[in-house]
């Protein structure tokens, strides 16, 4: 395969601020883009999201620099190069940038080529991009995680805890499990009208009211899933991501809307108790980035019963997944391709979560576009899990839309996890 072009421009992302698209053409013929997206809770270790901080454009958050990183510094490297895969395009994009988080070209510059090149080269081998990333193909859907309810740094509410989700997880097929997520979504719209709160929604498409506390937030999506007919901890169960970086401050957790300061212990008790008394069967960044032995503990505590996912602390980077692994700090791992900037550094981490038979959820970022990629990579790695979003606003459905069209394809041969094989309790 030769790349033949290779341009990239400065569009926008959901949320209003620039964002970077790669369109590569591999043999004169196969042409594919690609955008990135941006997150807003982003943890410490990410690759670094080159922006232009020139205040006067996008209050500093063009991406000029990056595009022209591609246009030229990347565009001279890799075009008329023959390239015999993935991992070799990508291996010269990490060689080219030459530092740990890409702060050099910038993850943004990176992974917009090596997601492009990932299409165009499907294109050119003729297969569909959901069975292009891994070699053994299985036709597994995820089970997606739906946004519903945001707080957090995400909207502009009380509520401490960044998502609520809902993850119909005893449905039995993906579009099922689409239509359960979407009437408990109208649901709650209706319960939250009623009780005279804002349907306005937050980042990911969730509502954002402005509820007293976190426990209020589980309280009324239990009323809407009931409300909808269907039974809490039967079809549908409860995720949190609960982001704990964004309110960790100086060795405590601050959550406000309950007025409570509370240490890592007591943190990891309050927690417990939320998964003893709730249909919660997952925990996103329970607690800091920072706190590894608070995380091995929270992992032992309530890891049998709930699944434990890295996010912040392990940035789908394999040092810190190494790390978690060895410190049995979390059983799964969330999955973000511009943490670590890269479609073939994205796969080896899945591997190797995988190997050590940790869960993987495949996850969008907060600042998202119209790119689906990631709804591929999901069903290609045989994740199990994505989280992408509430069922509203058309940066979130198109990843549904894609995987509903995905099971279409797959027909009859399509599996839908359950429980067990994801390895949840
Ligand atoms: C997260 C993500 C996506 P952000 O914390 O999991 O929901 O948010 O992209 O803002 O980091
Ligand atoms: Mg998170």
């Amino acid at each position: 395969m030769k790349i033949t072009h290779l341009r990239s421009r400065e569009l926008l992302d959901s949320r209003g601020n620039p964002t970077l698209e790669a369109e590569m053409t591999i043999n004169n013929q196969f042409t594919a883009k690609a955008i990135v997206p941006s997150g807003a809770s982003t943890g410490e270790n990410e690759a670094v999201e080159l922006r232009d901080n020139d205040k006067n454009r996008y209050l500093g958050k063009g991406v000029l620099k990056a595009v022209e990183n591609v246009n030229t510094i990347i565009a001279n490297q890799i075009t008329n190069v023959e390239v015999g895969s993935q991992r070799s395009l990508d291996n010269i994009l990490i060689e080219l940038d030459g530092t740990s988080d890409k702060r050099n070209l910038g993850a943004n510059s990176i992974l917009g080529v090596s997601m492009a090149f990932s299409r165009a080269s499907a294109l050119c081998k003729g297969l569909p991009l959901f069975k292009s990333f891994a070699s053994n193909f299985k036709p597994i859907l995820p089970v997606p995680m739906i946004n519903i309810v945001n707080g957090g740094s995400h909207a502009n509410n009380n509520v401490d805890f960044q998502e609520f989700m809902i993850f119909p997880i005893g449905t039995d097929s993906f579009s099922e499990a689409v239509q359960v997520g979407a009437e408990v979504f109208h649901a709650l719209k209706s319960l939250l009208h009623s009780k005279g709160f804002s349907t306005a929604v937050g980042d990911e498409g969730g509502f954002a009211p402005n509820l007293k506390s976190n426990e209020e937030a589980i309280e009324i999506i239990l009323q809407a899933i009931s409300n909808a007919s269907y039974e809490p901890g039967k079809e549908v169960f409860l995720c949190l991501d609960v982001a704990a970086s964004e309110f960790f401050k100086e060795g405590m957790y601050n959550l406000s809307s309950e007025n409570k300061v509370m240490s890592t212990d007591q943190m990891i008790e309050y927690l417990k108790r939320l998964t003893n008394q709730y249909p919660i069967i997952s925990i996103e960044d329970g607690l800091d980035q920072n706190d590894w032995n608070g995380w091995t503990e929270l992992t032992k505590q309530i890891g049998s019963s709930c699944q434990i996912v890295g996010d912040d602390l392990t940035v789908t980077n394999k040092v810190h997944l190494e790390r978690s692994i060895q410190q049995k700090s979390m059983n799964a791992v969330l999955i973000k391709l511009n943490q670590i900037g890269t479609v073939t550094e994205t796969i080896h981490a899945i591997d190797l979560a995988k190997k050590h038979g940790f869960g993987t959820i495949i996850s969008h970022r907060s600042g998202e576009t119209e790119d689906t990629i990631i709804s591929d990579l999901a069903v290609s790695m045989g994740s199990g899990q994505i989280k992408t979003g509430s069922l509203s606003r058309t940066d979130r459905v198109a990843k549904y839309n894609q995987l509903l069209r995905i099971e279409e394809e797959l027909g009859s041969s399509s599996i839908f996890p359950s429980y067990d094989m994801l390895g949840l309790k």
